[in-house]
């Protein structure tokens, strides 16, 4: 392997795809950026729009050229506009997932399925009471169809308050209504978005990222949120289990089945449809000893954690994944699929399965996907990949890796039931010092971080400091990858959280699921506050995305920051070009709703700022703590 391969990805496994790209000339996300360079520096600072046919408009960053659009928006018109725009496809991607789910619930309690039924009953009930709906003497069945039909009012345009944020203190609440950033239906905030950057309607820099923050609490609160709730009720809460990560796990002598995207519903059933006898005799029949299914990114985060399905690698991995020569199939459902995977399975034997009629894929087989002949359907893909295990080239196979164990599994009923039932323990723990405190390192990679380094310095940094370390989406798999996630990283931990993690018999970095799932962590927050009687931006948490790429990942920053809590991101955003944009979301959001974003690229510098925070935290609450610059800063 050469140094360049080396200097992509700290991954062994992704460096051995990488040199194979190179052997064959074969084209991956890194060739394709480094021919995009130097990429446009009006739309890097968030300066140009094409808002409309009088433009498309840039302003000139360093004041000879034009400071206004033809209409006479100036650049932090321009700059909000688009960062409002970002956050709401975002938000309207995960909530869009999230109401894909809920008709799934819809069709259960309607009858009209038989590929889903209700998992957890209490769940069910439990959301059906917060909901309002008086669960006595009904039936599974009937609860399940007036939840989901509640539940759909969440996006609609009659509710003044998404029903969720009555989970927040009521100090919060009262805060986002005094804003007046408190979400109403979750497509109403997003079409608003729309509406107010259309040329000629808000003009307002501030006031268009009021109404962006309270679009991302829209899927904080409510798309996402009822995603990770349905999809409990449907295929479970998440118990701690011990998986497998990384391109070892695809199995040379089985037919290879690899699950991308991002929704549960079309995985559940390819799952059910591979244990059918007929297709596993059929695999053996060609010669496989058997069907083996992994995940990739999300839809990965969510077989693994409810099922144990071993999981092949995070967004990066997904063209490499193909590289093996061992993928018989990819089936994607949507979002952070690359349009590029159909161009690498040509090199390949690989069929690409596409399989949602709002993703199409040029080049792909696609299979309409109906959640009310679900397992049909699945039978009919996975016939598919098991055929195509015929036209593996068995000398083209290269599985670069051995697998790593990893845990996954910690829903926030799983924490507080580790923690013996309620979240005292772990508070006492934080009033203790043996924890510090809390932080999520959450979101994708992206080709301009070296893959995986961001995720694993830092959160290597974190628990060393005794900071517990949360992670979902792209960072779990990072990190488990690293070997972070088993109980014996505990070693690696500070000695505070080191005694914690071994008394419970955990690891120090909880994999608490997918990317709509960094909901779980917004309502363990919550708990935290309502157990302690106080506000979440008064606690000793923090968030940091350090490789993010996705629109998704800036609702879920605007969102987790809007809610009270610190967060520092990795990749610069594209709101530089507005020097009062920057100084509002990283100085002066803190008077507004109590935190504010951080952008740090060096992920060792990044965990001295969360250290800090934490520690500033600590002492605002009358804990022991550290000066905060008394934690140096590296050079
Ligand atoms: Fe140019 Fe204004 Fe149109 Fe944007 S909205 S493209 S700044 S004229
Ligand atoms: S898959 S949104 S690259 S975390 Fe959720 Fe990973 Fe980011 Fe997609």
């Amino acid at each position: 392997m050469s140094a360049h391969e080396k200097n992509l990805s700290i991954a062994l496994d992704a460096q051995k795809m990488l040199h194979r790209a190179s052997v064959d000339n074969i084209e991956t996300v890194w060739d394709r950026l480094t021919r995009q360079e130097p990429q446009c520096g009006y739309c890097s600072l968030g300066l140009s729009c094409r808002n409309c046919s009088m433009g498309p408009c840039r302003i000139d960053p360093f004041g000879d050229g034009p400071q206004k659009g033809v209409c006479g928006a100036d650049a932090d018109i321009i700059v909000a506009r688009n960062l409002a725009r970002t956050i709401a496809a975002g938000a309207a991607a995960h909530s869009d997932h999230g109401r894909d789910i809920l008709e799934a619930l819809y069709h259960v309690g309607s009858g009209d399925t038989e590929s889903y039924a209700v998992n957890s009953e209490d769940k069910l009930k439990a959301l059906a009471s917060e909901y309002g709906i008086d669960t006595n003497n009904k039936q599974v069945q009937e609860l399940a169809k007036e939840l989901a039909w509640e539940m759909m009012e969440d996006f609609g345009t009659r509710k003044e308050e998404l029903t969720f944020v009555k989970r927040l203190p009521g100090e919060r609440q009262k805060l986002w209504a005094k804003l007046g950033i408190i979400p109403r239906g979750i497509d109403r905030e997003n079409v608003e978005v729309l509406h107010r950057t259309h040329m000629g309607v808000d003009n307002d820099y501030v006031n268009i990222l009021l109404h962006a923050l309270r679009t991302s609490l829209s899927d904080g609160w409510g798309g996402s949120m009822i995603a990770t709730e349905v999809s409990d009720i449907l295929f479970g809460i998440p118990k701690p289990l011990t998986s497998k990560v990384n391109l070892g796990v695809l199995k040379p002598d089985m037919v290879n089945i690899a699950l991308h995207g991002h929704n549960p519903m079309l995985s559940d059933v390819i799952v059910q449809a591979a244990r059918d006898p007929e297709l596993q005799k059929q695999a053996e029949s060609l010669g496989a000893k058997g069907i083996n299914l992994v995940g990739l990114c999300c839809t990965g985060n969510e077989l693994q954690m409810r099922l144990g399905i071993p999981m092949a690698g995070n967004h990066l991995m997904q063209e490499l994944a193909i590289m093996t020569g061992a993928l018989d199939a990819m089936v994607v459902d949507y979002q952070c699929i690359m349009p590029s995977v159909v161009e690498t399975a040509k090199c390949f034997h690989t069929t690409v399965i596409s399989t949602f009629d709002k993703a199409k894929f040029t080049g792909a087989t696609h299979i309409s996907f109906d959640p009310q002949r679900g397992v049909e359907i699945g039978k009919e893909i996975v016939k598919l990949g098991v055929d195509n295990y015929a036209n593996r080239v068995p000398g083209r196979v290269l599985i670069p890796d051995s697998p790593v164990e990893m845990m996954a599994g910690f829903s926030v009923e799983a924490i507080v039931s580790a923690l013996g039932g309620s979240p005292e323990p772990l508070v006492d723990a934080i009033k203790a010092g043996s924890i510090r405190g809390a932080a999520g390192v959450v979101g994708c990679n992206n080709p301009k971080i070296k893959h995986d380094y961001g995720h694993t310095t830092l959160t290597r940094r974190l628990i060393e400091n005794d900071i517990l370390v949360v992670v979902t989406g792209c960072s779990a798999v990072s990190n488990g990858k690293a070997g972070l996630m088993m109980p014996a990283a505990a070693e690696q931990a500070g000695e505070g959280l080191k005694a914690v993690c071994k008394a419970l018999g955990i690891p120090p970095v909880l994999h608490m699921g997918s990317c709509v799932d960094n909901t779980r962590i917004l309502v363990l927050a919550a708990a935290l506050a309502n157990f302690l009687g106080t506000d979440i931006d008064k606690l000793p948490l923090a968030g940091a995305a350090p490789e993010w790429y996705s629109e998704k990942a800036v609702s879920i920053g605007a969102y987790v920051v809007a809610s009270g809590i610190y967060t520092v991101l990795g990749v610069q955003p594209a709101i530089f070009g507005s020097p009062n944009v920057v100084n509002l979301l990283a100085k002066g959001l803190d008077d507004v709703v109590g935190a504010k974003f951080a952008v740090e690229p060096d992920p060792e510098k990044a965990a001295v700022l969360i250290r800090r925070h934490i520690e500033q935290k600590r002492q605002g609450l009358g804990l022991p703590a550290v000066e905060a610059d008394k934690i140096p800063m590296p050079e």
